[in-house]
């Protein structure tokens, strides 16, 4: 429709990326896809990159058949997977292929980082659960290495930052992405310099902090001729792809808690300040930065990333599975083997079958006999995740939840919403799948002044997906 504003959402994920249009119509948002691209990571010499080049291309192809399909393109806003990052020169030239987080660098890092940092203090600080993926590791393991990108780089850019930045030519930061660094204050919502200085780090990497909302700038001349679109706004939103997500919640009121289901699983509340306490430290609960100013209270669990490397190993040794016929089997499938998910075996294995395989062996579980069985136990392994993670989170909040809502690709998995319903006892309700995509596309709306507020998005989205509701079974 080219009457109507349009916004762009592009969403990188750890598999794909995709161009997203988006419109309002009679309090309803309608989505179409635009183009669809794959996302991998790529070994090269000892480390694992992501392919940023290729990725930017890829984005200028969306943004180039979304102004072939004539759309009024209003704005343009970019979400990412956490923590990652790119550094630039003075110029503005990147100095590498963004690092993944799941490379070997981190290893160690943390038990490093923490003879230096105060753990407890640390937390009370910046309300994050210790990760070896997080941008303080990824930069403490830099500082170690006296690597030379650290030595010479002028700013520090997250993937969303990155993007925008060769968009429109401003470098900051935008809030929720940076949340994940784990070098933010949780309560000022701003770079913790202490835990920045004390870790050697180079301060004048960390930018001005955006919230989302904000007009980052208009797409530069070069990028207008290249891909047809008109001078857009670049609007920042929710740019860590769960920030964006979670801003799709279709209901949150009440103890709701959201599970944003992909490649990781992040389980969580919408709370307004940090919870810092002991005891959510000790529960592993990380305080994210959120759309409004709100707060992501969650566990990052490893998600259907173990199930998405079992499918492409099968596929690429000719024995591919789809979803539609493996999900049914596994549901007959009769093996009562848990698996720790969160287990560093899992992380980045060469093969994850035979990482699954020799963890049962080792630990004297049952093993899986086959592929039904395989995936029945991953995903049985999650739900039992996603149980002790709603107990603990029971037991930070003032009373206990009574509904999940999945949200996300993985929401479409039906024997894992429901398996999910019967480890918890309460019910699940699924969908939108497209939160991300919704979440991104609607705060850009708010920013151009077309919705007034958070629960008007939500509002939104109500109106136009119907969740489907999972009740335990037994
Ligand atoms: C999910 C996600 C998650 C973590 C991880 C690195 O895509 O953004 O919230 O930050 O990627």
């Amino acid at each position: 429709d080219t009457t109507r504003n349009t916004y762009l959402a592009v969403d990188f994920g750890g598999g794909s990326g995709r161009v997203i249009a988006g419109s309002l119509l009679q309090g309803k948002l309608e989505l179409e896809e635009v183009h669809r691209f794959t996302n991998r990571q790529v070994k090269l010499g000892n480390h694992v990159y992501w392919d940023f080049p290729a990725l930017f291309e890829d984005m200028k192809t969306g943004l180039k058949l979304a102004a072939q399909k004539g759309y009024r393109v209003k704005g343009i806003g970019i979400d990412t997977w956490g923590v990652d990052f790119g550094l630039i020169d003075k110029k503005g030239n990147l100095l590498g292929n963004p690092v993944c987080y799941r490379d070997a660098r981190t290893d160690g890092m943390p038990a490093k980082a923490f003879q230096i940092l105060d753990i407890q203090k640390h937390y009370a600080c910046t309300g994050i659960q210790v990760m070896p993926i997080n941008t303080l590791f990824q930069l403490y393991s830099m500082q170690q290495s006296q690597d030379v990108q650290l030595e010479v780089a002028h700013q520090l850019l997250f993937m969303p930052d990155l993007f925008s930045y060769y968009l429109t030519g401003v470098a900051n930061n935008e809030y929720c992405i940076a949340s994940t660094s784990e070098l933010l204050d949780a309560r000022q919502r701003n770079w913790s310099m202490d835990t920045i200085r004390a870790l050697g780090l180079p301060e004048h990497l960390f930018g001005e902090i955006i919230l989302p909302g904000t007009i980052r700038g208009t797409l530069k001349e070069d990028i207008v001729r290249e891909t047809g679109l008109g001078s857009v706004d670049i609007i920042a939103v929710g740019s860590h792809d769960t920030a964006s997500a979670v801003a799709a919640v279709p209901a949150m009121e009440g103890q709701v808690a959201f599970l944003s289901s992909g490649t990781w699983s992040l389980l969580g509340v919408e709370v307004d300040e940090p919870i810092l306490t002991e005891e959510a430290r000790l529960a592993q609960f990380t305080n994210e930065g959120g759309v409004g100013g709100h707060i992501r209270f969650l566990q990052n669990i490893t998600g259907l990333w173990i199930l998405q490397r079992l499918m492409s190993e099968w596929k690429m040794c000719g024995e591919e599975q789809n979803y539609d016929t493996i999900l049914p089997q596994a549901a007959e499938a009769e093996i009562d083997t848990i698996i720790p998910v969160d287990d560093a075996a899992f992380m980045n294995p060469e093969n994850m079958e035979t990482a699954l395989l020799n963890y049962c062996r080792a630990h004297s579980l049952e093993v899986p006999q086959n592929k039904a069985e395989t995936v029945k136990c991953v995903l049985q392994s999650l739900a039992f995740k996603y149980r002790e993670a709603v107990e603990q989170l029971n037991r930070c909040l003032p009373s206990p939840i009574h509904r999940l809502n999945i949200i996300g690709g993985g929401s479409q998995n039906k024997l894992l919403n429901q398996l999910t319903a019967n480890a918890l006892g309460i019910p699940v309700y699924a969908g939108p799948i497209e939160a991300t995509a919704m979440g991104n596309i609607l705060t850009q709306a708010m920013a151009k002044g077309e919705i007034s507020s958070l629960r008007e998005i939500r509002e939104i989205v109500s109106r136009s997906v119907t969740p489907q509701v999972y009740y335990p079974e037994k």
